[in-house]
């Protein structure tokens, strides 16, 4: 499938411009994998859907705060996750956890973090689920949805300037595409051609607003034209398209220092967060036509398939999954929460009088 852009064959390997890849099934991809690969794909993929199922039932339970459903996004999440090295830099969404642990996250700093215990690197001070690890080159995420975007532009550019051969991936949703920090990140990553990734989950609604409210476009990725860049709209419930396309783009940024915009269409399939009901606003009859296009599910009849997993394979997977979540679940009911103290740490080198005397009042009047 070679493509030309409107300046003639890109360079390179990367084959994909302007919303061109068919939503092809994963035959396409299949050939050109090793089996060892493929195989740890969908291990990280349930593993991550565990994961999640577990959350919901603490947050549930009252024994974390809030929680963001993942259920839906694992093949966006760890087909790209795979096409990085070490030293490339991510800014993730709300819904990257699949991800994170492709790269090294332990189950017992995420649960950490979740509750936010004396183990929480971050000491209980952020959000649940906006957990970050600087030795896997992992950013926090920001409640406003678009900072991110302009922050991968940034590292993005600054390797640029240093002759580091890094990339930046960004990922974020429909939703964030009609933040300003949408258009300044892919203008600046256009004009000044930054290696940065930009990866657009569209799973078709922002909280309760769906796409169609989002944008007149035909697509996300079309947008890119704008900008001066390559776009693509990709099956983001099928892992293989997303690893290649994902690879194929990142290869593109460090050899030729060029950006891409990818949109990888998808689903949420649960609510938007723990405190979301989304049964107000969309049918069951829609959703249960995205459960049939499970992304996990879809993935493991492919590789049963192709002889690559069974049932027994399955099932043992459950049970190490299930053991190492129990494993982290345990290990965050048994940590203390952080004390009060720790409350004015860390912000200042001396900490000011009138911190230190609210802390006092606090502590006294309890
Ligand atoms: C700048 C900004 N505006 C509004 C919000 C409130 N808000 C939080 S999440 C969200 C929806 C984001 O949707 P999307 O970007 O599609 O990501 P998704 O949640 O679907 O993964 C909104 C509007 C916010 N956090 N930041």
């Amino acid at each position: 499938m070679e493509q030309k852009t409107k300046k003639g064959k890109i360079e390179g390997e990367f084959r994909f411009t302007m919303a061109t890849v068919e939503m092809r099934g994963f035959e396409a991809y299949y050939e050109s994998e090793s089996s060892s690969k493929l195989q740890q794909m969908y291990r990280f993929m349930r593993l991550a859907r565990c994961v999640d199922e577990k959350c919901v039932n603490l947050q549930r339970q009252g024994k974390i705060a809030f929680y963001l459903p993942q259920i839906g996004h694992e093949a966006c999440s760890v087909g790209s996750a795979f096409t990085l090295e070490n030293e490339d830099w991510v800014f993730p969404g709300y819904r990257e956890i699949a991800g994170a642990l492709v790269r090294g996250y332990s189950l017992r700093d995420l649960f950490s973090q979740f509750r936010g215990t004396v183990n929480d690197a971050q000491k209980g001070r952020q959000m649940p689920v906006f957990f970050s690890d600087r030795s896997i080159r992992w950013v926090s995420t920001s409640a406003p949805v678009g900072n991110r975007i302009i922050h991968a532009v940034g590292v993005a550019l600054a390797a640029k300037l240093k002759g580091d051969k890094i990339v930046s991936l960004v990922y974020f949703g429909d939703g964030t595409t009609s933040t300003a920090d949408f258009h300044t990140g892919l203008n600046f990553a256009g004009v000044f051609q930054t290696p940065t990734i930009f990866f657009c989950l569209n799973n078709q609604y922002a909280i309760s607003l769906p796409f169609e409210r989002q944008t007149a476009s035909e697509s996300i990725a079309i947008k890119a034209k704008a900008y001066g860049i390559d776009g693509v709209r990709i099956d983001g419930n099928n892992v293989l398209q997303v690893y290649n396309v994902t690879k194929a783009a990142v290869e593109h940024a460090r050899n030729a220092g060029r950006p891409t915009l990818i949109e990888a269409l998808t689903y949420r399939l649960a609510g938007h967060s723990t405190s979301d009901d989304p049964t107000r606003y969309r049918s069951s009859a829609e959703v249960s036509e995205w459960m049939r296009q499970d992304p996990v599910e879809k993935f493991k009849v492919f590789l049963i398939s192709k002889n690559l997993w069974s049932n027994e394979m399955e099932e043992k997977l459950k049970e190490e999954s299930v053991a190492l979540i129990d494993d982290a679940v345990d290990y965050m009911e048994k940590a203390e929460l952080p004390s009060k103290e720790t409350l004015i740490q860390d912000v200042y080198a001396d900490v000011p009088d009138n911190l230190r005397e609210e802390l006092d009042d606090m502590l006294s009047s309890e």
